[in-house]
């Protein structure tokens, strides 16, 4: 043990720790200093910054040891507080800096550090400042940030005041459509807000800290579990293992369609018979301390037997393939897409036929804040879990079954969440909390370290697919054949839904006549498929958008003019035979006409021998809601001090329910003048929250929304007089009206069919994306210069909320295109080595466009925004690298090595 005496924010303080503890676990865990956040743990995201002596270091892989006595420690507590807010919090607050807010700690911390030495940098020097940091954001695509920067700057210069940058309500008192701060701002800025591993250090002494063991190999039958070495540890309480849990220890995937040839109970809670994937769970080891539980992790033995591993579609479908869930086919569901005419005959006829093979991977999330939750019995004896889960319902139903509880006496809550981007769509450590909470009747806490968090949640489901388009001479698409193979992972999880999805969106945003294809998910050994921002889109839209691109060029048409000819207008339906919402595509692209021009100028002005400078574009469409009729409900009350509290499991990833939630709700009740303030908001805990369906498919905004806006009206119906005028609480109680209201809303649509027809969604979103790059001819490195994005998501509800949603999609699919990977387990199960971009790899220079056609559909006529921006930049960033210089990468990522080989084959 060692005694260190440091200053901490300018207060002494003495701790008494082991040599090689790191000052992230002595501030938050000894100190409840808990602003400072513990991300990827390796010293790769600035997650666990802090000003030691002046300097920003990484708290993370700084040991005691080297901490000498006097050391002088600033924290973000140190900084500025809820009613004293620093400039540089205040300039976060208004660029909206803070989407889910875990990394908003370390990124204030470091903009301190580099103020003081440099009141007046350039962007450029803000960007070179939070590369060398090593700040990583997974949400904002940066730019934000360093408007946030620039704006701390100003003011902290004297140039602008902090009323410059206070949000001001508008004169008509209507928040809709503006950049309101989303609520959870100031906690965010401030460190103040409590996410998973906060709340769970500050649990009760007697709670109990867990360990995952994982599997080490990705198939195997298990021969045995010794546990007894581990059981005799220090500090350790139990070991659970399969033998512990008394329900079914199964997650069930919910099938959706009969014709899945699935159960959907493969999932194991703990594996029991066989090893499905690398990180599988095998046991769970509670102990005293989270050191304890982790050593004696170590020592639980597993015994297996080897089994071949299929590691990929193409493996698992091999006639000789043993089934991975013997009785079910490893490929257990087809999905076909007939529409209009046989295609044979029009593709006999086309003057033009052109296809390509496409690859999109194993996406990882990389969410900074891995995943973490906790769970404990209350005083009604329910068991309570907390989690970063975006769907408390839907997890509840999933899980309880597994663990053997009655599903009414399991309540799901959510813990603020550090960015999740489809991967808690899937339970992913629920089930392991509750069969531990229940054989240990014991509070217990569980923090995946960054490796676990990589290791064992959910990827990119990888899609392998063909396309044909047949179209006349000038252009016009005739019809398509598509062939796509998912490969889901073991676990069938929403596998059926995603595989429909490519009959969905592979030619969406087209007028095309005559489709004929069939998609299938393939159950293998690699990561699991879960869902991830897009969902089916990125991977189905890559395919015929860079085939679009193919056929441009065979033709010699324009790529925008190509585009222009084919978008969808009046009269023509999606491949699903449904016909758009909106007509807005032509709008779209004749917005973007002075852009490309203006780019491609531009790169031909640029362009060296040395570096070959492009412009590509790629268009998008995806829905917003689930398949069919998707409903939601949610509540509102009125108080006694007339304020009025919604009641909501609008999901929170980090993605703003909160501001979603009032934004709507206040533009639902004008009729009350209400300031935004007196809408009060409880969120996400099955205590007190109606059902409202997974924050997934980008659907809350409307089907929440819509929910919301249903409660809300309820209460305006109960509240009115019979002169136009609104009760008050008063009143209300005098007339014993209730206070309390339900809204509910079901999407007016029907399911797709066998055939992949159908009037599945309520609403679309729509994108249109230009990637400016410039690609090394000696290594093969691209760098995007660029990005324009054209976006309809419907009428806005929050302004900073959704540019914030487009700037942070984009950044994905700039990492999806270029170096984002989960194939080499090893290799890719660190951020750094998963290709996660930093600042550098992203440009400053990011165009947003709006055009708003109002939603028949939506509330106020809002659609959805979040998946957009992430469903085809990556196909615009593969054109823009043709382009620059004559290579086609169609299978993702575009590495350098990878454009390097295709240069020199081309040579
Ligand atoms: N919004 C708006 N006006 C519109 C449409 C949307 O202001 N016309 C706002 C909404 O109020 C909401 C946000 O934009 O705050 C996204 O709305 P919506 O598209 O309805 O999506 P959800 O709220 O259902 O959020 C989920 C969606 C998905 S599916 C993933 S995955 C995702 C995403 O949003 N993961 C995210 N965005 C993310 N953003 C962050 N920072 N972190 C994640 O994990
Ligand atoms: Fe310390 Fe990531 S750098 S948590
Ligand atoms: Fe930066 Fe979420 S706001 S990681």
């Amino acid at each position: 043990m060692i005694k260190r005496t440091l200053t901490i924010n300018g207060v002494e303080k003495s701790v008494i720790t082991k040599p090689d503890t790191s000052l992230a676990d002595v501030l938050r865990e000894q100190l409840r200093i808990t602003s400072v956040k513990v991300g990827c743990g390796t010293g790769q995201c600035g997650g666990c910054s802090v000003i030691m002596d002046g300097k920003v270091i990484r708290s993370c892989i700084t040991k005691m040891k080297r901490v000498k006595d006097g050391t002088s420690i600033i924290t973000l507590e140190g900084i500025g507080t809820p009613n004293n807010l620093h400039p540089i919090q205040l300039a976060w607050i208004a660029n909206g800096g803070a989407q889910c807010g875990f990394c908003t700690p370390g990124f204030i911390v470091s903009t301190m550090a580099l103020l003081e030495s440099n009141l007046s940098p350039t962007r450029e020097e803000v960007r070179d400042w939070f590369q060398k940091h090593k700040n990583v954001c997974r949400c904002t695509g940066y730019k934000p940030l360093v408007d946030s920067v620039m704006d701390a700057a100003k003011l902290m210069r004297g140039e602008i005041t902090e009323d410059d940058l206070r949000f001001k309500i508008p004169e008509d008192g209507r928040i809709w459509g503006t950049k309101y701060p989303r609520p959870s701002a100031i906690a965010k800025v401030t460190g103040t807000c409590d996410f998973g591993a906060d709340l769970g250090i500050k649990m009760p002494s007697d709670t109990l800290r867990l360990a995952l063991v994982q599997a080490e190999v990705s198939h195997a039958n298990i021969l045995s579990i010794d546990t007894s070495e581990a059981e005799k540890m220090d500090g350790v309480f139990k070991v659970v293992t399969h033998k512990d849990v008394v329900g079914k220890n199964r997650i069930t995937g919910l099938i959706t369609f009969p014709s899945n040839l699935g159960d959907g109970w493969e999932r194991p809670i703990l594996c029991d018979d066989k090893i499905f994937q690398y990180g599988d769970a095998i046991a769970v080891v509670c102990a005293d301390t989270e050191e304890h539980a982790k050593e004696a992790a170590k020592k639980v033995k597993v015994e297996i037997e080897q089994l071949p591993e299929y590691m990929n579609a193409y493996a698992a479908m091999a006639e000789d393939a043993l089934e991975i869930h013997p009785g079910t086919p490893n490929v257990y569901f087809t999905q076909k897409i007939v529409k209009g005419e046989e295609t044979a005959p029009v593709f006999d006829k086309a003057d033009v036929v052109i296809e390509d093979d496409f690859y999109v991977g194993r996406q990882p999330h990389m969410p900074i804040e891995p995943d973490v939750g906790f769970a404990y019995y209350d005083e009604n004896e329910d068991m309570i879990i907390s989690s970063k889960s975006i769907g408390i319902h839907l997890h509840q139903a999933m899980i309880a079954p597994g663990i053997g509880i009655d599903p009414d006496k399991l309540k799901l809550t959510a813990n603020p969440a550090g960015g999740t981007f489809g991967y808690k769509f899937s339970p992913t450590m629920e089930a392991l909390l509750g069969v531990a909470c229940m054989a240990t009747k014991r509070p217990v806490f569980l923090n995946y370290t960054w490796y676990q968090q990589q290791t064992y949640t959910g990827k990119r489901s990888p899609f392998f697919m063909n396309v044909k388009f047949a179209a006349d001479k000038e252009g016009k698409l005739l019809g398509m054949e598509s062939d796509w193979t998912v490969d889901h992972g073991p676990y069938s999880e929403f596998g059926d839904l995603l595989t429909l999805r490519g009959a969905q969106f592979i030619g969406a945003g087209y007028d095309i006549a005559n489709i004929r294809g069939e998609g299938r998910t393939v159950c293998t050994n690699h990561a699991w498929g879960s869902a991830f921002r897009g969902y089916g889109a990125p991977q189905s839209v890559f395919a015929s958008e860079v085939l679009m691109d193919e056929l441009a060029e065979k033709l010699n048409i324009d790529p925008l003019e190509i585009r222009y000819k084919n978008a969808y207008r009046k009269g023509c339906t999606t491949p699903t035979g449904q016909e758009p919402d909106v007509f807005c595509i032509p709008e779209l692209i004749d917005t973007m006409r002075p852009e490309y021009a203006e780019a491609k100028k531009s790169a031909a002005a640029r362009s060296t021998d040395e570096v070959k400078c492009g412009v590509g574009l790629a268009l998008a469409v995806y829905a917003a809601g689930l398949d069919g009729p998707d409903s939601a409900e949610s509540c509102v009350e009125l108080n006694e001090d007339n304020t009025v509290t919604m009641f909501s499991s609008w999901g929170e990833h980090g993605q703003g329910a909160d501001m979603g939630t009032l934004g709507t709700a206040h533009e639902a009740l004008r009729p009350l003048n209400l300031a935004p303030n007196d809408i009060k908001l409880v969120m996400n805990d099955m205590r007190t929250t109606p059902n409202a369906g997974p924050a997934g498919g980008s659907r809350s905004q409307v089907v929440v929304g819509q929910s919301v806006k249903a409660a809300c009206e309820a209460l305006l119906d109960a509240m009115r007089k019979s002169d136009g005028t609104f009760r008050t609480y008063e009143e209300m109680k005098a007339e014993n009206i209730p206070f309390k209201y339900s809204g509910t809303w079901t999407a007016p649509c029907t399911d797709c069919d066998e055939n992949g027809q159908g009037n599945p969604f309520p609403c679309f979103m729509y994108g249109f994306f230009m990637a400016e790059t410039d690609v090394e001819i000696k290594t093969g490195k691209t760098t995007v210069t660029k990005m324009t994005m054209v976006a309809d998501v419907g009428v806005v509800n929050n302004k900073l909320v959704v540019d914030g949603q487009l700037y942070g999609g984009l950044a994905q699919g700039i990492g999806l295109a270029l170096s984002e990977e989960y194939e080499d387990i090893k290799k890719h199960s660190n951020m750094k080595g998963a290709g996660i971009p930093y600042i550098k790899d992203i440009p400053d220079n990011i165009n947003l466009i709006y055009v708003e056609t109002p939603r028949p559909n939506g509330p106020f006529g809002a659609s959805g925004c979040g998946e957009i921006p992430l469903a085809s930049p990556h196909a615009a960033i593969i054109n823009a690298i043709y382009n620059a210089c004559g290579v086609r990468i169609t299978k993702l990522p575009a590495k350098p090595e990878k454009v390097l080989a295709a240069l020199n084959a081309k040579k």
